[in-house]
């Protein structure tokens, strides 16, 4: 029996466990991301582990979402990231460089290798045949102080590319058909893996958007061969050596797969608010009064050659404000050379650095109640930076035709020939990066950043009011919002608890304080979303000692774990039934012992209902030490 794609890469890799899924595997961690929003609270991890240099071959800060400085906050943020990296053998990418995902395909992703990062979007790099995965702050800072990560071994579905996209159908119509047929909770603890004629179809760009949102499928990542579209990218890059092939045995066996013929996809949206509400591009016109195109889904060269070219002679629509925010700074040149900047700028666009920008909520709200077509991933309520914001997620294509007509527009109308040349050579520039030397810095920590919230220990029991029940789906932005203003509270906790369930309902934090904390219960696919595991650290800092739900995002769950915070699942789900908000009280006794098992007894007003423990022996010891922090702490005594 032959291998896939994904054991090939994990057997190089492996350090205990065996590759049967659902089993907890150790792997060495090659290279590691972070960018600003986590990475502050990943370099205060770091620091509280006091090592010195970094375990891994290759690791980098990214500064590229927190770039709006309205006040010192983000600037210190920055500062802070900076001087931990030069002291820990870690490149600095300088904001204005560009976002972590594109620069870190353009200029570190490696076929074969392992990529931890503390962004959902990590699996990114899946596009260069690399095994890239999101993870929570903590994971990431002990990546880089043991060059190992723990994970359940996941299933690998393989998705089988047949044929070739029709003209002006893009890659991110392949994802968006992925998410109708598998909704955002159907790649959870699972590899998603491309094969098929079609793969070779794709370039490395193309394949990347595919990659990046298959986080919004829930899947742990997602992985493509590594071919002679993947020699070709890297050739431009100036790095061919880092190529070597790589593609799964003709006799690998997979958990499941699904074939998507590529040629008959037509261009697609996802309504607002979820990327999985997806649906072809509909005859009703649809007005915009937004178009926003970039973030690490699509703000490749490519991509943004494409909209050059749409553009070209046009002019935006009147009524749209058309935001353009390139990738890396290495584009822009590229753009700015070849004269696709100025046709934006002609047409009427508007500019934005290389960053994460709107994506994000740092910057360009829609107007109230804003009708906005986004080529991003995420179009989460809220996450714009308006509550009552109607965000749309579609391709560059269809996005910059909408753009000029007004509404959202079918490109399968238009003549223009939209082909790409790329460059022979794509510009790379080294002047946005510090590169590490054995250069010590006083560590700057400006009075905005505050301390790693921590447990001292794990309570003899769990006794308290379901504070909160949610339904399916809840996603990190709605635990743990983000926008301009309270990104920049990143890393000051106490504060930015005041958000924490903001979009759901105003009095989160009141209601934790009333009862001295308390229990959450949660739907289908709770913590969906973002790696932040701010979603985590707010909860404890507010008291939640337990969140049972029917079903966990993988990354939040293990934000939880890491926390100290119990994440519990139904035995029976109909239980979930038996919970009302701010009346049921919730008690769990005996908990070291109890959790030791697979399922533990829950007192709900004092009658017992089961509740399953699906966690790994490694993940019940960090709980018996009332979180990550403390368990790393006692297994490397602060100097790994
Ligand atoms: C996102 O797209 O939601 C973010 C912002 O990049 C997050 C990270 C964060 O919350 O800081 C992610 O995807 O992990
Ligand atoms: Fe940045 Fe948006 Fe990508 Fe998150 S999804 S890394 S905010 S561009």
């Amino acid at each position: 029996m032959g291998y896939t794609l994904t054991e090939k890469v994990l057997k190089e890799h492996l350090i205990s466990g065996q590759l049967t899924a659902g089993e907890e595997i150790c792997i060495k961690v090659d290279q590691t991301l972070t960018q600003d929003t986590t990475g502050t609270m990943a370099y205060l991890e770091l620091e509280a582990m006091n090592i010195g240099k970094v375990k891994t071959e290759v690791s980098v800060a990214y500064i590229d979402h927190n770039m709006l400085q309205t006040g010192f906050e983000n600037a210190d943020d920055h500062a802070f990231i900076k001087s931990m990296a030069i002291n820990h053998g870690i490149i600095f990418s300088k904001p204005g460089n560009g976002i972590c995902h594109q620069l870190h395909l353009e200029r570190f992703g490696k076929p074969g290798k392992t990529l931890i990062g503390s962004d959902s979007h990590t699996p990114t790099c899946g596009a260069l045949g690399m095994l890239a995965i999101g993870a929570g702050g903590l994971d990431v800072s002990i990546g880089m102080a043991t060059g190992t990560y723990c994970l359940k071994m996941p299933k690998i579905i393989k998705v089988e590319l047949r044929g070739k996209l029709q003209k002006n159908v893009s890659s991110k119509d392949v994802i968006l058909e992925l998410l109708r047929q598998l909704s955002v909770k159907g790649g959870v603890n699972s590899i998603i893996e491309y094969s098929g004629d079609g793969v070779k179809t794709l370039s490395l760009t193309q394949r990347a958007t595919i990659t990046n949102m298959g986080a919004e499928l829930g899947a742990t990542t997602s992985i493509f061969p590594a071919d002679e579209r993947t020699l070709d990218f890297l050739t431009r890059q100036g790095r061919s050596e880092d190529y070597h092939p790589l593609s799964a045995d003709t006799d690998a066996v997979y958990d499941s797969e699904i074939i998507i013929e590529l040629d008959q996809l037509v261009p697609m949206i996802a309504r607002p608010h979820s990327p999985d509400a997806v649906t072809p591009i509909p005859s009703e016109k649809i007005v915009l009064n937004q178009v926003a195109i970039g973030s690490c889904t699509n703000s490749s060269y490519e991509d943004l050659m494409q909209v050059a070219k749409i553009l070209e002679g046009e002019r935006v629509h009147p009524t749209i404000d058309l935001v353009i925010s390139p990738g890396s700074s290495n584009i822009i040149t590229m753009l700015a050379d070849n004269g696709a900047l100025s046709t934006f700028i002609k047409a009427g666009a508007r500019i934005l650095e290389a960053g994460c920008g709107p994506c994000i909520g740092m910057g360009q709200a829609p107007k109230s109640a804003g009708v906005s077509l986004r080529t991003f991933n995420r179009n989460f309520k809220g996450r714009s930076g308006t509550f009552d914001a109607q965000v749309y997620l579609t391709s560059p294509i269809v996005a910059a035709y909408s753009a000029i007509k007004g509404y959202i527009a079918d490109p399968r109308e238009l003549t223009k020939d939209l082909t790409v040349e790329l460059p022979e050579k794509f510009t790379v520039s080294n002047n946005y990066f510090i590169f590490p030397n054995d250069e010590k810095v006083q560590v700057e920590k400006g009075p905005n950043i505050g301390e790693f919230p921590n447990k001292q220990e794990l309570e003899s029991q769990i006794n308290g009011i379901v504070i909160l029940k949610t339904g399916d789906n809840i996603t990190t932005d709605d635990i743990a919002p983000s926008s301009a203003d309270l990104l920049k509270l990143r890393s000051n906790i106490p504060k930015l608890s005041e958000y924490c369930f903001k979009t759901i309902i105003p009095d989160f934090k009141a209601r934790c304080q009333a009862n001295g904390g308390g229990i959450i219960i949660g739907g289908d696919n709770y913590g969906q979303g973002s790696s932040r595991e701010h979603a985590a650290l707010l909860p404890l800092y507010l008291g939640i000692q337990a969140v049972i739900a029917k079903s966990f995002a993988r990354i939040h769950k293990s934000n939880l774990v890491n926390a100290g915070i119990i994440p519990l699942e139904f035995a029976d789900t109909t239980d979930y039934e038996l919970f009302t908000e701010l009346e049921t009280h919730v008690q769990i006794l005996n908990l070291a012992d109890q959790l030791q098992s697979d399922q533990v007894e829950v007192l709900v007003n004092e009658k017992p209902i089961l509740c399953k423990i699906v966690l790994s022996q490694r993940d019940k010891d960090i709980l018996a030490c009332g979180g990550m922090l403390n368990y790393s702490l006692a297994k490397f005594g602060g100097n790994s």
